[in-house]
């Protein structure tokens, strides 16, 4: 890990990397959005044949196999599930449940005057994709992130798309009862979810996380078939003074360990707890390659002047994981994707089975977003009701802006009601 100081002679060179930091989204996307564009084409131009192609050319399914995965495959791949996992499934899917099911906003309505009924209804999103990735690491509890926010939000059809997935993803797959699973994956896979085969119809939204294919993907479709983030590769910090420092040092490994690019950070005012971290970093990144090269590049230890300025510097990373020492904390951060309290909540607990979302914001996304959540799967839907009086009370006020805007028809529609109101003196 790098260590960079805040203060003194080191002051220059920590605004650079932090503002190198700050723009770090802008990714290498550029460099496949010809390959990927191509790809969208061909499916969209020739559906099912297509895919078919692109999926046995680039996922290695082969020709003879069925897309579509059948009910009583994924109770098979359950059934070969050990014991200890299919119980580790269940009760991770049993917390994100209940979280999701708590985070559903509910309908209302209010009565600004009497007679008139304004709302919210909410209504859940017709059909969902959910992009479960199966490269480097089968994720099932992707699976589980994705489809159970969908399903308590009440999404009548929802697709998972994987390209060969695991045991554990089948599994996981049957203990939320999916009945639409496409072992497809990439940029080929997103497609079909945006824009539909002969045999698939397209969703209304794409969720999930992906390699850069997938997230290139979902960039190039976005016009067309709503998603939910683009999401790069995983991000920690941990803003502490107090923590364990072998504590940290397995967090910052933890997430590090799932992408070459992963950003790893530890922002400190202690420079002893600084350097025990860069030591304990060392020695346990050593059997980890992929952790040990995204810590060697993008691993970074601020050591600060303040207090103030630590937690400046971790809301300005806005990242996607955060852990600080306290629940006093909580008071100034601003941008995290989600916060882990503590030298007990290893953020490795949050990935699997918690209850919140792992599906976060990253690359300073958490600026203006949270994490996956019902909310990505349902609409709010507002309703007005007037009656004649209340009509006859607002509509003046109504009227008077639609001339401050020259807007006839819009005074008219409200005056054909009779309300009892000419035109006002201001009108032309
Ligand atoms: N840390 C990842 C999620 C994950 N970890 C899945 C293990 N499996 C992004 O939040
Ligand atoms: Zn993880």
């Amino acid at each position: 890990m790098k260590l960079v100081r805040t203060t003194g002679r080191g002051k220059a060179e920590a605004q650079r990397v932090l503002l190198a930091l700050e723009g770090r989204q802008e990714s290498s996307a550029e460099s496949v959005a010809p390959v990927v564009r191509k790809i969208i084409g061909q499916v969209r131009k020739s559906g099912d044949r297509a895919l078919r192609r692109l999926v046995a050319q680039l996922d290695g399914v082969s020709p003879q196999s069925q897309l579509q995965i059948m009910p009583d495959e994924m109770q098979l791949a359950w059934n070969e599930t050990p014991e200890a996992v299919r119980g580790a499934l269940q009760t991770a899917a049993k917390n994100i449940r209940a979280f999701a099911e708590r985070q559903l906003p509910g309908k209302w309505s209010l009565a600004p005057i009497p007679g008139l009924s304004t709302g919210q209804l909410v209504r859940p999103i017709d059909a969902v994709g959910c992009y479960v990735p199966s490269g480097r690491h089968p994720l099932p509890s992707s699976l589980l992130m994705t489809v159970i926010p969908a399903q308590v939000a009440g999404v009548e059809r929802i697709v998972v798309a994987s390209p060969n997935p695991a045991r554990e993803t089948l599994a996981a797959a049957h203990l939320l009862g999916v009945d639409c699973f496409y072992q497809m994956g990439g940029a080929q896979a997103i497609a079909v979810l945006a824009y539909g085969t002969e045999t698939i119809a397209r969703v209304d939204k794409i969720v999930g996380p992906g390699n850069l294919y997938v997230t290139t993907a979902k960039r190039l479709v976005a016009f067309d078939c709503a998603i939910d983030m683009l999401a790069g590769p995983t991000e920690i910090v941990v803003t502490s003074d107090k923590g364990n420092a072998a504590y940290i040092a397995a967090d910052l490994v933890a997430q590090a360990e799932h992408d070459p690019h992963a950003l790893a950070v530890l922002v400190t005012t202690q420079p002893s707890l600084a350097a025990e971290v860069i030591h304990e970093v060392k020695t346990r990144a050593k059997s980890n390659p992929v952790a040990k090269e995204s810590l060697h590049t993008r691993g970074f230890v601020f050591l600060t002047g303040s207090l103030d300025e630590a937690r400046t510097i971790t809301n300005r990373l806005a990242p996607e994981h955060l852990t600080v020492d306290s629940q006093a904390d909580l008071s100034w951060v601003r941008n995290a994707g989600s916060v882990f309290v503590g030298d007990y909540s290893t953020q490795p607990m949050g990935d699997y089975i918690s209850g919140p979302n792992h599906t976060l914001p990253t690359g300073g996304l958490a600026r203006v977003r949270g994490g996956l959540s019902v909310m990505d799967f349902i609409k709010l839907i507002t309703v007005q009701s007037y009656n004649r009086s209340a009509l006859k009370s607002l509509g003046p006020s109504a009227i008077a802006i639609a001339e401050a805007e020259g807007l006839d028809g819009h005074a008219d529609a409200i005056r054909s009601r009779s309300i009892g109101r000419g035109k006002t003196s201001s009108s032309r």
